[in-house]
Parts: C-alpha cells; sequence; structure tokens
C-alpha cells in the first residue's frame, strides 16, 4: 500500500468553530469528548516547522489534533507540500507502536481526506528541547531511546522481518519522497555549498562556513552518509529524530512527529538524536548565568549520549542473539548465536560509524543551513552565541573528519569535553 491518492486538503489552517464542527460530526471523536462537546477549549499550539497542532480538550479529555497544510508552515504558504505526509506520519506511529507501545502517542483519529490526525495530548509532558534549555535532568531518557531505538530499528529490519515482509514495508514508505528531498537538500546539500535558504551568524560565522564549503575530504564523507540514506533500507527511521521531536516528563518519554518516516541506515536516528544533545551541550555554555552553573548539565547530556549508544548497542545485541526471525543471517543457518559475535560486533561498529557522522552533518546544517534550533536562536547574547556555535561546528568537523570506524561514542563525547574546557573565559 502507498499513501496515494493525492490529499486535497484546504488552503487555510481550520479556525477553533470549523475545528469544533469537524469533531461533533465524527461519531468517534464526539464520543470521546462525550457530554462536554459543546463546551470544548480549542487552540492552536504548534510551534515546528511543518504543520499545525491544535489542543482540543474538554469533559476532562484532550487530544493534540494535528493538521497538515498543502504546504510547510515555516514558508508560509510559498512552498507547496502535499498533506500526504500525514499518512506517513500515521503508518510509522502505528508500526512504532508495535514494537516500542510505551514510547509513542496513542493515535485517536485521522481523517486523510482533511489531512487531520488526532493523537493522545501528552501532559504534563514538555517539548524536551525546552526542558533542556531550561535545564530541567530526565533520569530515564537515555534509558528509554535505547529501548525506542533498539526496538523499532531491529523490529524492522531483515535481522526480524522475512524478505518480504520487509520489501512490503519499505514500499509502503517508499512514496514519502517529498520529505525525503528536505532531508536530502537541507541536511546534506545546501549547508555544504553556497545556497539562499542557508542563514548563519554573520560575519562571525563566515570563516567556519567558507572552510566547510572548501572541505573537500569533509564534503566527501556527507557525500558518502548522503549515499547511504538514499540507497540503504536497514530499518524504518523516524528520520526526524531530534530533541524537538521528543515530549517527556522524568519518567515517560515518548517519541512524536515521524512524518519524514523511511526505511534507512539506522545510524541515522542514532545520528540525529545524539548531534542534537551535542548542539544542546554546547549551548548550554551560553545560558550559564555565573561560570559553570550548566556544567552539571552537560556533564548529563554527554552522558546520556554515551548512555543511549551503550543501552541501544546492548538492547540490539539481545535482539540479535534471541529473536532473529529475520532472512539476514537466519537463525537455521546460525542456531549457535556464538558464531556470529564477531559479525555483530562488525554491525554495531559501523552503526556506531554511521551514527557519528549523521551526527556530524546535523551540528553543521543546524548552524549554517536553514532550519535551525531554538537551543542557539534563544541566545541573545551574539557573543556567547557565536561561542557556542563554533564549537558545534568544531565537534561537527571533528566527527566526518575522523577516520571512518576510528572513534568510540566516548571518544566523541571526551572531544566535546576538551572543546569545553578549552573555549576562551573556561
Ligand atoms: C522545511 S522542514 C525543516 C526542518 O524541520 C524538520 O523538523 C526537519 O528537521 C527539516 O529539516
Ligand atoms: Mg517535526
Amino acid at each position: 500500500m502507498t499513501a496515494s491518492p493525492a490529499i486535497a486538503a484546504p488552503s487555510q489552517p481550520l479556525d477553533a468553530a470549523a475545528l469544533a464542527a469537524h469533531i461533533a460530526a465524527d461519531p468517534g471523536l464526539s464520543a470521546f469528548f462525550g457530554a462536554d462537546m459543546a463546551n470544548l477549549s480549542i487552540r492552536e499550539i504548534g510551534d515546528g516547522n511543518l504543520n499545525f497542532v491544535f489542543h482540543v480538550a474538554g469533559g476532562g479529555r484532550a487530544l493534540a489534533i494535528k493538521q497538515a497544510m498543502p504546504y510547510s508552515r515555516m514558508s508560509g504558504g510559498a512552498r507547496a507540500l502535499t498533506a500526504e505526509r500525514l499518512t506517513y506520519e500515521k503508518l510509522a506511529l502505528e508500526e512504532f507502536a508495535r514494537h516500542a507501545p510505551a514510547h509513542v502517542p496513542a493515535i485517536h483519529h485521522f481523517d486523510a481526506e482533511r489531512a487531520l490526525l488526532g493523537q493522545e495530548f501528552l501532559s504534563p509532558h514538555v517539548i524536551m528541547r525546552k526542558g533542556m534549555m531550561d535545564g530541567v535532568v530526565y533520569p530515564h531518557f537515555a534509558e528509554h531511546m535505547a529501548a525506542y531505538l533498539s526496538a523499532c530499528l531491529f523490529a524492522t529490519s531483515d535481522f526480524a522481518l522475512t524478505a518480504s515482509d520487509k520489501r512490503r514495508k519499505v514500499a509502503r514508505f517508499a512514496g514519502n519522497v517529498e520529505l525525503c528531498e528536505i532531508t536530502e537538500r537541507l541536511v546534506f546539500t545546501e549547508p555544504f555549498t553556497l545556497s539562499d535558504n542557508n542563514r548563519w551568524t554573520s560575519p562571525e560565522l563566515d570563516a567556519e562556513a567558507a572552510a566547510i564549503r572548501g572541505d573537500e575530504v569533509l564534503k566527501q564523507a556527507v557525500s558518502a552518509l548522503k549515499l547511504a540514506f538514499l540507497t540503504r533500507s536497514d530499518a524504518l527511521l523516524h528520520a526526524d529524530l531530534h530533541t524537538g521531536s521528543i515530549m517527556l516528563t522524568e519518567t515517560d518519554t515518548r517519541v512524536i512527529d515521524p512524518e519524514f518516516a523511511v526505511f534507512g541506515p539506522m545510524g541515522f536516528d542514532i545520528g540525529m538524536l545524539i548531534g542534537n544533545l551535542f548542539l544542546n551541550c554546547f549551548a548550554q555554555l551560553a545560558y550559564e548565568t555565573e561560570p559553570g552553573g550548566r556544567a552539571a548539565y552537560r556533564a548529563f547530556v554527554l552522558g546520556a549520549v554515551e548512555e543511549i549508544w551503550t543501552g541501544f548497542a546492548a538492547r540490539f545485541a539481545a535482539l540479535w542473539r534471541e529473536k532473529r526471525t529475520g532472512d539476514a543471517y537466519p537463525m537455521r543457518l546460525f542456531p549457535e548465536a556464538a558464531a556470529l559475535e564477531a559479525v555483530l560486533a562488525r554491525y554495531l561498529q559501523d552503526v556506531l560509524a554511521d551514527a557519528l557522522g549523521f551526527a556530524g552533518v546535523e551540528m553543521i546544517r543546524r548552524t549554517l543551513g536553514r532550519a535551525h534550533t531554538p537551543d542557539y536562536d534563544a541566545i541573545t547574547d551574539r557573543q556567547r552565541r557565536c561561542l557556542s556555535e563554533k564549537l558545534a561546528l568544531s565537534h561537527g568537523v571533528m566527527l566526518l573528519r575522523a577516520p571512518r570506524g576510528g572513534m568510540s561514542m566516548t571518544e566523541a563525547t571526551d572531544a566535546a569535553r576538551r572543546l569545553i574546557g578549552a573555549a576562551p573565559g573556561r
């Protein structure tokens, strides 16, 4: 199944009255809100780049209803984009819910024609990026993300699926070309060349941006990673796994917004996530109100990076040893798990090498490309912002220029610690 036919979405987002009328006309939604249907509270709360999101509450219950317009929100309507992305998001949420139900929101409503997706309203959860900017420690986040990543990536890979099932799933998501195109251009191409879409803190970062544009070794490393994204189908990716795609509390972690979902290299999701954690870690320097005021928080962030990797690798290895029901390295050929330990170790080493590279790409593109993150945009002191951005760029460049397979996750976090320790004013 593909996501066609194309959805004819309206050109204006719904207003509260129109959404209330839609809810009233839908038996599932009106049953959800029950007797309080007439007194629904509806407000638009979206802050993402692509969609509108409405908080709808009544009768002590609440939903987050997402509306995809036939354009991207950040373009103000200028960039056409079909609303099919919402169908991929729904398909991905359903798939991930099968493997990591504790870490995705429940779906309560889907209307392809109107491009509406109603999901569990997560409360008191906050967007992780905001929590990190506020300095909130999430003690279970790394463990939860290791569980989510290992379960979803393993279960949608050839290690778990028969070849036929895997091919069917790959085909189902292969039509998500519009959002893949955004990633291919905004993540892997434009930040590494001159483009009207790019922006950076200028003139302070002009020299760094020019050096990156002229760095052939780095651009070849980025291109090799882009080729992996274009051609490989290791597992179903969330494919936009930044800290704005995670909502959490101290005890509960949910991964939201998988509208970019597509099959690709496993290291992409891990790399995007840790790239955003590194970005936040360097931004923390600028949030300090006294020297060292965010040192403990940086230690939490870098500890989380390490724990995500060790937790992922351990859980993935356990699944490989015990639940390898797929066509790759089938159990019937290798009944003794021990015979494949070297293969498993090499596989994980490759995932790590990819993840570190993708993390480097993410750090550079969020600093020099079209789509920045609030971690940096919110820093009003220009000098501090530049310092954090330069550290992020240095770290990203280092990850991409390191010989492939030559770096452990701890070496990557240690490099971040060293950069921060040597920063001016430290
Ligand atoms: C036009 S979308 C820009 C960025 O926002 C999304 O969250 C993705 O990261 C994309 O690259
Ligand atoms: Mg998103």
